[in-house]
């Protein structure tokens, strides 16, 4: 492989292009309008402009995207994360122009692609599943009977649905056909698909992933696994690696069990099994993400591994290095998500410009973002502004390192979720480890995060920053009305 396009862009893009140089691969970027000046345009070898910001108008664009690869001698497409990286058509079609594409076969996302024919494979290799129906249900009568048999509360999932969308909550039998009509009429209209199953509820679970690694050749290993309970509304907040909860024979069995879900389909590259744990240590397969994830950096701390670099080399057909038996965890990681959202407004984006933006540096801390001082925030994607990673000894020394981490990074400019995400990190539940995916639903106010005079705080952040003189210039800036003035929140300080 000689040359690679990014199918992406942001953190994401940057960061694949950087193991691409250092495998000396060539990189190609593409772009939309409103990126024109991002850090991954720059950093390729060479880029090409294929549209309007709207997303269906350039990063969807899986023909354009071809074209540009049959024009500039590409010979492998990295997908990244969202966009095209789940589309199994696109990764055919790249197949037929023979391109490589990083990531696995599109039979393989076909399977895991739908959440019943996914639980249909994993079945067959024993892998634990919540209990409820076998298959789609067929008719509302079929659906009381299962409800009955399942128990309440219990979920109907679309089977094209994931990640969050297309569930509903259903207490007792008799609003069983009534959500069921709605559960399938919504599922046709967002998926084009009204096929939906029923899983009991499983109440305050975690959230574990394992990470796996496949190749061409039939090795599958697992890299352990990540927990990212900590979400808002199916974003997820804080990641880390390892859990604080499993021992090390759950986690065999919770590998084990991954491994045999790729075995399943025949999964080759980096990909991701989701489980549910419950209360009293019970997991269960929930879905398969077959890509690499927004939170692959824990892995790689804990690990010593760069997994784009082990997609690449599994997309050349390479074996991979070394077995199960070679891997351990080393020490603990943790990342939040730093995202141009206002915590204090129903996390609302607020995107704008960054008047300051210097970030954290040290031991054991790690950036990914796409973004410089002087950029605006576009409004056409996901409002994330940076992943920031910490690498420690133990759990409490990446927590100390992300606390003192958040405490250096400077945001002017747009409201960030680093002062939360600061809170949580704070919090007795999330340090003791005895939490679970309702923590922010049972610990977060607004009012939680202390606002503070903004003049004061404003002065602070850009004399801290000691970029007084451009800072001020672009406060005083009359076309810079639109912009926001900086953090108002006190830094790390809970109320109660
Ligand atoms: C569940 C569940 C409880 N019981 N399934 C949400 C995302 C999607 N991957 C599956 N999800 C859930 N499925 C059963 N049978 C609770 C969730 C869930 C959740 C899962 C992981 C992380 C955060 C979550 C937040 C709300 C609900």
């Amino acid at each position: 492989m000689n040359k690679i396009l990014v199918a992406n862009r942001g953190e994401i893009a940057l960061r694949v292009m950087r193991s691409a140089k250092e495998m000396g691969i060539k990189t190609v970027a593409v772009f939309s309008e409103a990126d024109r000046n991002a850090p991954f345009v720059k950093y390729a070898d060479e880029a090409v402009c294929i549209g309007p910001p709207a997303s269906s108008q350039s990063y969807l664009r899986g023909e354009k995207i071809l074209q540009v690869c049959k024009d500039l001698g590409v010979d492998g497409i990295h997908p990244g994360y969202g966009f095209l990286s789940e589309n199994a058509d696109f990764a055919r079609k790249v197949k037929e122009a023979g391109i490589t594409f990083i990531g696995p076969s599109a039979e393989a996302m076909d399977i895991m692609g739908d959440k019943l024919s996914a639980k249909a494979a994993a079945k067959k290799f024993n892998v634990p599943m919540v209990p409820g129906s076998e298959g789609a249900i067929q008719s509302l009568e079929e659906a009381v009977r299962v409800a009955k048999e399942t128990g309440f509360p219990l979920l109907i999932k679309a089977s094209a649905g994931g990640g969050g969308k297309g569930m509903r909550l259903v207490e007792k039998v008799e609003e069983v056909e009534e959500q069921m009509k709605l559960a399938m009429s919504e599922a046709k209209s967002a998926f084009g698909d009204d096929a939906v199953f029923i899983e009991k509820f499983v109440s305050g679970p975690r959230h574990i992933e394992i990470q796996l690694l496949a190749d061409n050749h039939g090795n599958i290993v697992y890299l352990f696994e990540r927990e990212c309970s900590i979400q808002r509304r199916h974003q997820k907040v804080i990641e880390e690696a390892p859990s604080s909860v499993l021992t090390p024979e759950l986690r065999k069995q919770m590998g084990e069990c991954a491994v045999n879900v790729a075995k399943a389909c025949n999964y080759s590259g980096a990909g991701t099994v989701e489980f549910l744990l419950d209360d009293t240590m019970n997991f269960y397969f929930l879905e398969m993400n077959t890509r690499l994830q927004v939170e692959h950096p824990v892995t790689e701390m804990i690990t010593g591994l760069d997994l784009v670099k082990e997609q690449i080399k599994v997309a050349r057909n390479e074996k991979l290095a070394f077995k199960q038996e070679d891997l351990r965890i080393n020490g603990h990681a943790m990342e939040v998500r730093v995202y141009a959202e206002d915590p204090q407004n129903n996390f609302l984006p607020d995107i704008g410009k960054l008047q300051v933006y210097r970030i954290p540096k040290g031991t054991g801390v790690r950036v990914d973002d796409g973004f410089e001082e002087g950029m605006d925030i576009p409004i056409y994607y996901d409002p994330m502004i940076a992943k920031l990673i910490t690498h420690g000894k133990d759990r409490k020394e990446s927590i100390d390192r992300m606390l003192r981490a958040i405490s250096e990074y400077r945001i002017v400019g747009v409201e960030t979720t680093l002062d939360f995400c600061a809170f949580v990190l704070q919090h007795e539940a999330f340090l003791s480890g005895k939490f679970d995916t309702n923590f922010i639903k049972h610990h977060y106010k607004p009012e939680y995060l202390v606002k503070q005079d903004k003049t004061e705080e404003q002065i602070a952040a850009i004399v801290a920053s000691g970029l007084f003189g451009s800072a001020t210039a672009a406060a005083n800036d009359t076309e810079g009305t639109t912009a926001k003035t900086g953090s108002k929140w006190k830094k790390n300080r809970l109320l109660q």
